[in-house]
């Protein structure tokens, strides 16, 4: 009977400090289990003098009773504290400050670009594309740019190891498309090209062009105006004040630059465009019949005109930015303000 009160009072103070599933589960094992002492001593009540095994049993099972409350209780005691420190843990404060999640947005010059080309795809254009490591053909000599030609100093060129040129203009799409597809045909070609250039706030050694081609019988300068216009209106939103002036180009004949009022300043003058109020925005002009020929097509039955857009410039005039330079410069600063 002895042996029950210390059992007793071990097994209760153990089951106190059971401090977690697995201790509880071992607990009961050993002091409730079938190999269990208390078990074992049951078992031997059968071998007790009659007048103890009475008294022996009625203990032993009480005893028995007792601890399978004790654990029912503890287990009990236990899950209500796991749930207690589950919901401490899971307890939102509504009443925290936000930090906004920061959402990521196309850059400006993907924003115009697509935009342009939506303008294009209305009326009728397709989008063409080249490579930007071209050959000294396609981005040269088809273009009525010979070796040698004074013309090839117009553009400062970088060229590959090999031989090869990192494309100077988007005009070696023209090549491209004229080779490929038979007129009459209507693309644009957005695009990056290179130059080896002095930089300055307006001037990038990389920078976007869009190339625009229409190729049909009896195409005037007045067709092309009106597309230069049409597109450059819808591009920047609002009205536009261009100047066009006589410019040369080989590929076209006659060919334009046009010049668009500067944004930065309107028009006061600023080192974005150099004092002059203006920003050379893009060239144009009429498919010269040696691009024609160049590509095996009767220059007697085809007309067409074609312009190259300075993009970044564009872009630029559009959202007011002061320096070329902060498109490649990495600075996401840049990049947030245009955002959205
Ligand atoms: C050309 O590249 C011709 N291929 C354009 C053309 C196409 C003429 C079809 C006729 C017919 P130009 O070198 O002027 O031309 O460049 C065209 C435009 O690119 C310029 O008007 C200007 O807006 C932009 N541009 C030229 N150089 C730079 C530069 N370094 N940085 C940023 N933009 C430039």
């Amino acid at each position: 009977m002895k042996e029950f009160d210390i059992f007793e009072a071990e097994a209760l103070a153990e089951l106190a400090s059971a401090a977690d599933t697995p201790a509880l589960e071992d607990w009961k094992a050993r002091r409730l289990g079938k190999k269990g002492p208390l078990s074992e001593a049951l078992k031997r009540l059968k071998d007790l003098p009659e007048a103890e095994r009475r008294e022996a049993g009625v203990r032993a099972n009480a005893l028995k009773e007792r601890l399978a409350r004790a654990f029912e209780a503890r287990s009990h005691a236990l899950a209500e504290r796991a749930i207690a420190t589950q919901l401490e843990g899971e307890w939102l404060d509504l009443s925290a400050p936000v930090v906004p999640a920061r959402a990521g947005h196309l850059h400006p010059l993907t924003v115009v670009a697509r935009e342009l080309e939506d303008i294009f795809i209305g009326m009728g254009f397709s989008i063409l594309d080249g490579p930007l490591v071209e050959d000294d053909w396609h981005n040269f000599e088809a273009l009525n740019i010979p070796p040698g030609h004074p013309a090839r100093d117009m553009q400062d060129t970088f060229f590959t190891t090999a031989g090869a040129v990192l494309r100077t203009h988007t005009s070696s799409v023209q090549i491209r498309t004229l080779e490929k597809y038979p007129p009459p045909l209507r693309g644009v070609a957005p695009g990056r090209v290179f130059r080896c250039e002095e930089l300055d706030a307006s001037h990038e050694h990389t920078f976007y062009q869009i190339e625009g081609l229409v190729v049909d019988r009896d195409i005037s300068v007045a067709h092309m105006l009106y597309f230069l216009k049409t597109m450059l209106a819808a591009a920047l939103h609002r009205d536009v004040e261009v100047r066009l002036r006589h410019s040369y180009f080989p590929f076209v004949e006659p060919g334009f630059e046009l010049d668009l009022r500067c944004s930065a300043c309107t028009g006061k003058g600023c080192s974005v465009c150099k004092q002059s109020g203006w920003i050379e925005t893009l060239g144009c002009g009429l498919v010269h019949p040696k691009v024609f020929k160049a590509c095996k097509l009767d220059a007697d039955e085809w007309s067409g005109f074609a312009f190259g857009l300075g993009l970044s410039r564009l872009v630029m005039n559009r959202y007011g930015i002061d320096d070329i330079r902060h498109f490649m410069s990495g600075d996401l600063r840049f990049v947030r303000q245009l955002g959205g």
